[in-house]
């Protein structure tokens, strides 16, 4: 990367996953994976790290998610000992349905 500051450092990665669960050849599901890394003071080690999931799924197979579930997983180096404890990880979790699906079920 080019544009890095003094100290730190910041590096991201997105991986996509399509799941086709019916085996018909179209796609069902997609599986986004973003995760970040942060190096704050530049050691190379890095002190933050952000993972967020992004799953949507196509339940009636109209080409259109259905179901969005997002994870965010975060994790911060507070005391700096180069490993995330529990208390480190904070885990977030939101899923969207869409409205006219749930009237049905
Ligand atoms: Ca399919
Ligand atoms: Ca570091
Ligand atoms: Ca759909
Ligand atoms: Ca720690």
């Amino acid at each position: 990367m080019s544009d890095t500051e003094d100290t730190g450092e910041i590096d991201m990665t997105i991986e996509t996953e399509v799941i086709d669960l019916d085996g018909d050849g179209v796609a069902d599901a997609v599986v986004e994976t973003t995760t970040t890394l942060i190096d704050v003071d530049g050691d190379g080690v890095a002190d933050i790290v952000q993972q967020t999931t992004i799953t949507a799924i196509d339940v009636d197979g109209d080409g259109e998610a259905d179901i969005i579930d997002e994870t965010t997983i975060t994790a911060v180096d507070v005391d700096g000992d180069g490993e995330f404890s529990d208390d480190e990880i904070v885990i977030e979790e939101t899923t969207a349905v869409r409205e006219d699906l749930l009237d049905e079920g």
